[in-house]
C-alpha cells in the first residue's frame, strides 16, 4: 500500500529524506485522495552526508538509514574514476555505511585492472552487463537497504529497472565524460521483491567532503590505525590538510583518463603512511 503524506510544517523544509522512517498522521488508508501528514521522523541509524566541494560548509543529506552504499562504477563509457570511488568509501567508513563497488558495463571493457586496484580492501566486487540479469548484485541487496550512487550515465537505473520489475526510471544518454545527461533528478527508494531496499539517486559530479576529518574517520571506521597515525608527527588538522604526496601512490596502475576534478590536494595521501585499506584513500583520477 502507498500512503501519500505531506510534512508538517514544524519539521522544517530539509527535514525528510529518503529512506527516513517517520510516523504520520490523518488519513492512511492510501486511498487515491487520502492524505496523510508526517510528524515525526525517527532516530537515524546513519546518514550518508555530502558537500558540493571541500570547501562547503553546507552538508547535504543524501540518504538516512541506509546500511549499504553501492558504489555504481562503469568499466567504459563514462571510464572509471578512482578519485570518486575514494572518495564513496571514505563517506561510507564515515557514515558507518558498508561500502560495495558495483562495476557495471562488463560488455564493454574488463574489470581486473580496478579489482586489482582495491585488492588490498575489504571491499566486495560485483560486475554487472545490461544483457544479463544483475544476480549477483541482487544477491548482495536482499533485505538490506542499499543506495546507488555513482557518476550519471554509469547504469544505476538500468540496474533498477532489472532488479525492480514493472520501474521505470529513466535511462539517459552518455553524453561525454563523466558528462551523462542527469535524467534522475531526485533520490528514489523502491522495495526489492525479495525483500529490502534500492535507492536509485541522481548522478552526481562530486562527492566534497568537507565534513570528514582524518581523525574522525580513523576513529570511526580504521581504529587499527589510530597508534600509527598517533605516532606520525602532524599538525592538528580540522579537514582533510595534508601534505602533498611526496611519491606517486602505488597503487595506481593508470593515470587518470582526465583530469579529476573531484580529486583535491586536501584528500592527498591523508593515511598513505597507514597501509593497506588506508593507503588507498588517495585520488586517482
Ligand atoms: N553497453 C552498456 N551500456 C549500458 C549498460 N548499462 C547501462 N547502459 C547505458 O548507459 C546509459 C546510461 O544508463 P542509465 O541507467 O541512465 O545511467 P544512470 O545515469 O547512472 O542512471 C544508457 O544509454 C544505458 O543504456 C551496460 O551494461 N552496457
Ligand atoms: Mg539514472
Amino acid at each position: 500500500m502507498t500512503v501519500t503524506a505531506m510534512r508538517a510544517r514544524e519539521l522544517g523544509r530539509k527535514s525528510v529524506v529518503v529512506g527516513d522512517q517517520v510516523a504520520v498522521v490523518g488519513d492512511v488508508s492510501g486511498g487515491p485522495d487520502a492524505l496523510a501528514r508526517i510528524v515525526r521522523i525517527q532516530e537515524r541509524s546513519s546518514v550518508l552526508r555530502r558537500t558540493a566541494d571541500d570547501d562547503d560548509p553546507y552538508e547535504r543529506v543524501v540518504v538516512a538509514n541506509a546500511d549499504q552504499l553501492v558504489i555504481v562504477t562503469a568499466l567504459a563509457d563514462p571510464p572509471p574514476r578512482t578519485g570518486f570511488i575514494n572518495r564513496c568509501l571514505v563517506a561510507a567508513y564515515d557514515s558507518g555505511i558498508e561500502p560495495l563497488l558495483c562495476l557495471t558495463k562488463a560488455d564493454l571493457a574488463t574489470p581486473e585492472e580496478i579489482i586489482e586496484t582495491y585488492a588490498d580492501l575489504e571491499l566486495p566486487v560485483v560486475t554487472c552487463r545490461r544483457d544479463e540479469p544483475p544476480d549477483p548484485l541482487a544477491a548482495r541487496l536482499a533485505n538490506r537497504m542499499s543506495v546507488l550512487i555513482g557518476h550519471s550515465g554509469v547504469g544505476k537505473s538500468t540496474l533498477v529497472n532489472a532488479l525492480v520489475p514493472g520501474t521505470n526510471r529513466a535511462i539517459g544518454v552518455v553524453s561525454g565524460i563523466g558528462k551523462g545527461r542527469h535524467t534522475s533528478t531526485s533520490a528514489v527508494a523502491l522495495a526489492l521483491p525479495g525483500g529490502g531496499w534500492v535507492i536509485d539517486t541522481p548522478g552526481i559530479r562530486s562527492f566534497g567532503l568537507a565534513h570528514v576529518s582524518p581523525s574522525s574517520l580513523l576513529a570511526s571506521s580504521f581504529t587499527d590505525l589510530v597508534p600509527g597515525a598517533q605516532t606520525t608527527a602532524r599538525p592538528a588538522a580540522p579537514h582533510l590538510s595534508c601534505p602533498p604526496p611526496t611519491a606517486a601512490p602505488s597503487t595506481r596502475t593508470s593515470p587518470p583518463a582526465t583530469p579529476n576534478p573531484a580529486a583535491s590536494p586536501r584528500t592527498d595521501a591523508c593515511w598513505s603512511r597507514a597501509p593497506t585499506r588506508a593507503c588507498l584513500l588517495i585520488p586517482g583520477g
